[in-house]
């Protein structure tokens, strides 16, 4: 059982012990049954107490036993809050750390609730694509009120107890203990005071209603609309709690319950449950065990004050942690640091930073034009030109000065990490940390672990990123690793569509409909396309018989390099974002389609998501099969956090799964026969080929 009983003289209490986070699991719901029967039929009990072990009282429902009859397996978490309810004696919740989700609604249940100051209360199920399913929307209005649950409920966003205990009237909070460490005592003692008032507080038979009801929740539905593009979950959270403002309880509780059914079952939800766990399941490398000694990172050296360099500094200056970047000349370090300056100025205006914290973080950023006062760094991330001769310059002259232990990394986007790592005398601890640009900003992080990289290497970087918020994900060594060896195809497929009957905004507003944040046309224009050039001109030696479409490259020989030169798929107005379509760019591939003896045919905007997308899956199939992602869920985090997926696909593995497989490979097969298209690249990676006749899911 995941739940301890104990008697403290006449207060039983029992501890909810399901680690990390106290999640309702089955046993842990079985457990609170059975403390509760105990305590009811030992005539010395005269109240009890609920409360959790460890840094949370409790996390909600165990979102791990989503999809599998667990979840609703009596007795369910409605069940156990009856129980509660229908108790003989008084039941306290002792309320600390954490009480999210269920978690609140188990404290809800119960008669009385007495807090710690500091703990994070919420009923975050909206960021799941679902609703508190346990009486949170029909329960928390009538503690705090409507309009403060509404506002809860719908941003899923956590309150600190002692702000909550501050609401005029509120009931959410019978007491508010000074610390923490009281809470255990004072709540023992809480119950005794109240083990003989009768009858029990039931926060169910408390009112509920709204003065400007009708005009209310109208104004709550129009703001929600406006907010929850593509998610159906948080327009149901206002009709849910409207319903307790309108009906009995208990027919508030139906509403609620067949609202949360459905949404339990909407894509939108699969995807974003995927997405929790997935993003978690990130950071856990199968070789590398979670308590693998880290190496400490006291300071951070940075080559290269160029965009990505200083990116990569603001990062650790962020979290606090000291930066010397080295540069070649004294004018590319005064460039540097002038742009972390105006990044921050920049955030400061927009008061998204404090003063006091800007000169905080540039107190800790030092400059040297000396890789001799580098040998103190306990890592080293090099941000230079994307060469490897230049690469193997830097890292030569990393290996001669940096202290023994030191961690070498380099920024690099497609070179050969064990190449760079071969450079040095100790590989073991050469890995690539993959930022994308801007450095500050993009929360994605390739992890690129080299042959020889040390695995204490690998658990110090994990952590490393967690430190500087960002979400890592391990990549192995190959050219692009895993985002830029996708995108690859998916811009290939971009430029196909172009040469047979496509403009470039069709394909982009055919993505962006889709969900994508950028179609690719406008995203080269942001990235910049003579990137891609560069990577093509590679190609047509490496590999000649990779087939491209010659239209990027004429675009390219126009000087059309995209936002930064003002112009590129797009024309653009200085100081603004929005892409205009350009006739001469437009002429430009009619006129190659000519050449090439094209007749351009009407292209659907399901054919064009279906190319972009399911190129992107075969090439992630390969990625796998490889063993350059570790699972599945790991390219879906890399596609939603560095490319801008859309969340509520849940990235392109989930997507090819709510397709599924069967379905993904036949279009394949449909594409191979377009003459025009890359027939070779087509044919279904094994992995993808064998999943789908099995009819299995990548997960
Ligand atoms: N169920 C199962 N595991 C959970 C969990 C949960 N509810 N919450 C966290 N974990 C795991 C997580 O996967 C990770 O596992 C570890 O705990 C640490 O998480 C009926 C239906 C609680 C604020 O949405 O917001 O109740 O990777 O890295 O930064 O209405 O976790 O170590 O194996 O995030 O300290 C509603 C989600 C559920 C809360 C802690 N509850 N969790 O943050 O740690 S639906 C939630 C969080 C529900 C009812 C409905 C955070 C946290 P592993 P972490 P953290």
């Amino acid at each position: 059982m995941t739940a301890e009983y104990k008697v403290h003289g006449s207060v039983a209490v029992i501890t909810l012990a399901n680690p990390p986070v106290n999640g309702l699991g089955l046993s842990t719901r079985q457990g609170i049954v059975d403390g509760l029967d105990k305590a009811q039929q030992d005539a010395a009990v005269k109240a009890i107490v609920i409360t959790g072990a460890g840094g949370a009282f409790s996390g909600g429902a165990d979102i791990k036993e989503f999809g599998t009859d667990k979840a609703m397996q009596e007795p369910n978490l409605n069940s156990v809050i009856a129980a509660i309810e229908n108790a003989s004696k008084p039941v306290v919740a002792a309320i600390h750390s954490v009480a999210m989700g269920g978690g609140l609604e188990l404290a809800l249940g119960c008669h009385y609730r007495v807090a710690a100051p500091g703990c994070s209360i919420a009923l975050p199920e909206v960021k799941l694509g679902i609703l508190p399913g346990a009486g949170g929307t029909q329960r928390l209005p009538r503690v705090i009120g409507v309009e403060a649950a509404l506002n809860m409920i719908v941003s899923g966003e956590a309150i600190k107890s002692e702000m909550l205990a501050m609401l005029p009237g509120q009931k959410l909070f019978d007491k508010l203990v000074d610390s923490p460490e009281a809470l255990a005592a004072e709540a023992l003692a809480f119950a005794q005071s109240v083990a003989d008032v009768r009858p029990m507080p039931l926060v169910r038979n408390l009112p509920c209603k709204h003065p400007e009801g009708d005009a209310y929740f109208q104004f709550a539905r129009n703001m929600v609309k406006g907010m929850s593009k593509n998610f159906p979950a948080p327009a149901k959270c206002v009709d849910a709690v409207e319903a307790a403002t309108k009906k009995k309880f208990a027919d508030g509780m139906a509403v609620e319950r067949e609202i949360f059914i459905n949404l339990m079952w909407t894509a939108e939800s699969r995807s974003l449950r995927h997405l929790f766990l997935a993003e978690r399941a990130a950071s856990k490398i199968p070789d590398v065990p979670s308590d693998t000694p880290k190496r400490e990172i006291k300071s951070v050296a940075v080559i290269g004050a160029g965009t990505m360099g200083g990116g990569i500094a603001m990062n650790f200056l962020n979290a606090g942690i000291p930066v010397k970047m080295l540069e070649m000349k004294q004018e590319a370090l005064d460039r540097g640091i002038a742009t972390i300056r105006k990044n921050y100025e920049a955030q400061v205006a927009k008061k998204k930073l404090k003063q006091d914290k800007y000169e905080q973080r540039m107190a800790l950023l030092s400059t040297t034009l000396d890789y001799a006062d580098l040998k103190d760094a306990d890592l080293v991330i090099e941000a230079v030109f994307e060469e490897l001769g230049v690469k193997e310059a830097v890292f030569k002259q990393l290996d001669a000065v940096m202290k023994p232990g030191a961690i070498l990394a380099s920024n690099t986007s497609t070179l050969d990490v064990n190449k760079i790592a071969n450079f040095t005398q100790r590989p073991q601890d050469v890995v690539g940390l993959h930022f994308f640009s801007p450095a500050n900003v993009m929360k994605l992080l390739e992890v690129v672990r080299g042959e020889a990289t040390a695995k204490d290497v690998m658990a110090t970087v994990m952590a490393a990123a967690k430190k500087i918020k960002k979400v890592a994900v391990v990549s192995g060594v190959c050219d692009g690793f895993i985002g830029n060896r996708m995108i690859e195809q998916y811009g290939r497929q971009g430029g196909f569509l172009l040469d047979e009957g496509c403009t470039p905004q069709q394909v982009d507003k055919a993505m962006e409909k889709f969900g994508m944040a950028m179609g690719p046309f406008r995203m080269g224009d942001l990235a910049g396309n003579d990137i891609g050039w560069a990577i093509r001109k590679r190609r047509y030696t490496e590999k000649p018989d990779m087939k491209y479409s010659k239209t990027a490259d004429l675009l390219c020989e126009k000087g059309r390099f995209g936002q930064k030169v003002g112009k590129g798929w797009y024309d653009y107005v200085p100081g603004k974002r929005d892409a205009i379509p350009n006739a001469e760019v437009e002429q430009m591939i009619a006129d190659h389609r000519a050449a090439l003896g094209i007749t351009p045919r009407k292209i659907s905007d399901e054919e064009i998501v279906q190319r972009l997308v399911f190129a992107l899956v075969n090439e992630a199939a390969h990625i796998l099969e490889e063993g350059i992602a570790n699972k599945a869920s790991d390219i879906d985090i890399v596609y939603i956090y560095g490319y801008g997926f859309p969340v509520h696909r849940g990235g392109p593995l989930n997507y090819a799964n709510e397709v599924g497989l069967f379905n993904v490979v036949q279009a394949m097969k449909r594409f191979a026969q377009n003459p025009l298209d890359d027939a070779a690249f087509w044919k279904p990676a094994p992995l993808l080929a064998k999943l789908a006749a099995e009819g299995k899911t990548f997960n």
